[in-house]
């Protein structure tokens, strides 16, 4: 390995190089950043802007006894290599390896496990709390994007500051970046901070009235007062929000020159009340191919370094774009059609539909309960909104969809993507808690497809509805056609999409398909467990057990007609979906059936009660026996047991 990075025992011996060999330890990291991420994938473009950060943070700070708290924490890539974990990066994202994220059972270095945004200020305000009354004492430091800080509970954390006589160090980390570009209020304030030809001078300022302070203590102090005091009232005239807020603002300064962010950092340090340094980096700085499209490269499979191109290329088309392309033929047709997201145009498949219609598409910024409240009012004023979220991240609007939108029967449709194991982001991001917090929601109708055809044929059927909706969809590519009907692949409307046989069926309200037909088993799974389910019933028919499927479509309501039919004379009822077992389809199902008295058995297969670790999707399938050959052999054991 590199001379800087693998002579060296960090975070320590930081403090004893001088700014050259920093420097140079800069230029090596970021080459073993891209080196490794091309191979395992990973966040490359945040992580890349935070080299010089992460270098400056560990040398200022007295880690792990100083707590740094990274919002997101996608962004800590080198704060792990500066921790003792540059051996083990290798493994970073893979199944038993190392997570992407902070863990603290990973390291004393990581002070929260975090994945989603807009909690690190909150989180520091929490500690600061405790250390105060416990007359502890080491620094605080919230680590925010100009992204995160959009988030509502960022902007909740800041207005309690002002109560809470304590003292943090907030590092706003900007790059003007959300995972796209960064929109709104604050992200405007910020780009006027950055630009201010004032504010340049003002920097200087600050560089000067550090000079003329001979050591750290009271001189420095009063040195900072003046910097601060001629940056607010005599550099910006329109006022500082953080100032206003009662928190000291220094900045803005250059995130990549590690001996200006030092000395800002002790500045900071010196500080007798809360603070918030606001550094001005470059996401995909040193990575070419990054710099160019750092949104690209902000989520990243595996790729190529010289082309950047990604090794492993699509087959099909994913579920977010047949939702995007699909949202946009229905707008096309009906104007009150809007589309929402919350600050993921990209990866929910919107950006089409963004260019095609500007003015009827809306990225609220990272602020889900936000967009689902926004939407109600779009709806209640008459028009059509699609709320575009991964699971994982409208759990933060379960209010909002219950009070805002179910309790007035508002027509919004939940587009929930990501719904299901995601793979190598793991613990934060599975989408497996969706139906159990939708499904107790009265009014509610939540729709699951199991391939391309059925998600559009369930876009149609929300768009025509009177009532919330919520359709929930996995990652990744999306089968094109129903498999089990004869003539798949081929559309009967002559339309020339391979749309299988879900364009001849028409879906309503509640109602299940079955699939196939078995006198000893019947399966009923819903979304993409759906393909799962006919693999292990053609695996347990060689086996003689003979076993049909029923594709759910509907986790809420459930068709009893069809399951009440499917129990007579039936050993086993089956469930199987990609959600957590307590609170899911399987568990009312069970009920169903009890009710109706006909004794048959059941089985849920589900997630466990548990945080699921990460590792790719294929690989935790089969560790939980969730894929063909596992639902199989759960089969027969429950069989077995009850012969
Ligand atoms: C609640 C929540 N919503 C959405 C996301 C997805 N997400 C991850 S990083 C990110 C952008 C963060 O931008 P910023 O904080 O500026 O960091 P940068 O990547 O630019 O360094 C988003 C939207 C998330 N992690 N949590």
């Amino acid at each position: 390995m590199n001379k800087y990075i693998a002579g060296h025992n960090f975070p320590d011996d930081l403090k004893a190089m001088d700014y050259d060999e920093l420097e140079l330890l800069s230029y090596e990291i970021r080459d073993f950043l891209v080196e490794e991420v091309s191979k395992t994938g990973g966040h490359l473009s945040s992580n890349l802007g935070a080299v010089e950060l992460s270098i400056a943070l560990h040398r200022s700070f007295d880690t792990p006894k100083d707590k740094l708290i990274w919002d997101v924490g996608h962004q800590t890539y080198v704060h792990k290599i500066l921790t003792g974990r540059v051996n083990e990066f290798h493994t970073i994202r893979q199944l038993g390896g190392m997570s992407g994220f902070p863990k603290s059972e990973e390291s004393p270095y990581d002070t929260f496990d975090t994945g989603h945004s807009s909690t690190s200020i909150s989180l520091a305000l929490g500690l600061a709390a405790a250390r105060d009354l416990t007359g502890d004492d080491y620094h605080i430091v919230s680590v925010i994007g100009d992204g995160a800080m959009t988030g509502g509970l960022a902007f909740e954390a800041l207005n309690n500051i002002e109560n809470l006589d304590t003292n943090i160090i907030i590092v706003l980390n900007d790059n003007g970046m959300s995972i796209s570009k960064n929109t709104g209020g604050m992200s405007k304030h910020l780009s006027n901070l950055r630009g201010s030809r004032k504010y340049l001078n003002a920097k200087k300022s600050i560089k000067e009235n550090v000079a003329k302070v001979p050591v750290i203590g009271e001189g420095m102090v009063s040195g900072i007062q003046h910097a601060r005091d001629s940056l607010k009232y005599a550099v910006i005239d329109d006022g500082i929000i953080f100032e206003e807020m009662g928190v000291k603002y220094f900045g803005p300064v250059g995130g990549h020159n590690i001996e200006e962010l030092c000395s800002s950092f002790e500045m900071a340090k010196q500080c007798q009340s809360p603070v918030l340094v606001h550094i001005i980096t470059e996401k995909g700085k040193g990575y070419g191919k990054a710099e160019e499209k750092p949104n690209v490269f902000h989520g990243i499979g595996p790729f190529d370094m010289d082309s950047g191109k990604p090794l492993k290329k699509p087959c099909g088309p994913t579920y977010s774009e047949v939702f995007g392309r699909e949202l946009m033929r229905l707008a096309a047709k009906d104007k009150r059609i809007v589309a929402v997201s919350a600050a993921m145009m990209e990866g929910t498949g919107l950006d089409g539909f963004h260019k095609k219609f500007p003015d009827r598409s809306y990225d609220v910024g990272i602020a889900e309960g936000h967009a689902v409240t926004f939407a109600a009012g779009l709806a209640k004023a008459g028009l059509k909104p699609f709320v575009a979220v991964y699971s994982t991240f409208l759990q933060r609007a379960y209010d909002q969809i219950l009070e805002d939108v179910c309790l007035q029967k508002l027509p919004v449709v939940l587009c929930i993507d990501r719904a299901g194991i995601v793979g190598a982001d793991g613990e934060t991001h599975h989408g497996i808690f969706d139906i159990s917090y939708l499904r107790h929601m009265p009014n509610m109708t939540i729709l699951a497809p199991r391939n391309a055809a059925e998600l559009v044929k369930m876009m149609e059927l929300a768009h025509s509805s009177d009532g919330p909706c919520a359709i929930r969809y996995p990652r990744g590519e999306a089968p094109a056609a129903d498999s089990t009907e004869p003539g798949a692949g081929v559309c009967p409307d002559g339309c020339g999409e391979s749309c299988g046989g879900a364009k001849r069926e028409e879906i309503a309200i509640g109602k299940a398909q079955r699939l196939t037909d078995g006198k000893d088993v019947c399966i009923c799974a819903l979304g993409a467990m759906t393909e799962k389910a006919l693999a292990a019933a053609d695996i347990l028919k060689k086996k003689g057990v003979d076993t049909g499927v029923i594709d759910m479509r509907f986790a809420k309501p459930i068709d009893e007609d069809i399951l009440i039919d499917a129990a007579k004379g039936a050993s086993l009822i089956v469930t199987a979906e990609d959600n957590v077992i307590s609170g899911g389809m399987g568990e009312e199902i069970n009920g169903m059936i009890a009710e109706a008295g006909s004794g048959v058995k059941t089985l849920n297969i589900g997630w466990p009660d548990s945080f699921i670790e990460h590792g790719s999707c294929g690989q935790l399938y089969s560790r939980y026996g969730m894929d063909a050959s596992g639902i199989a052999e759960r089969i027969l054991e429950k069989l077995e047991k009850k012969a």
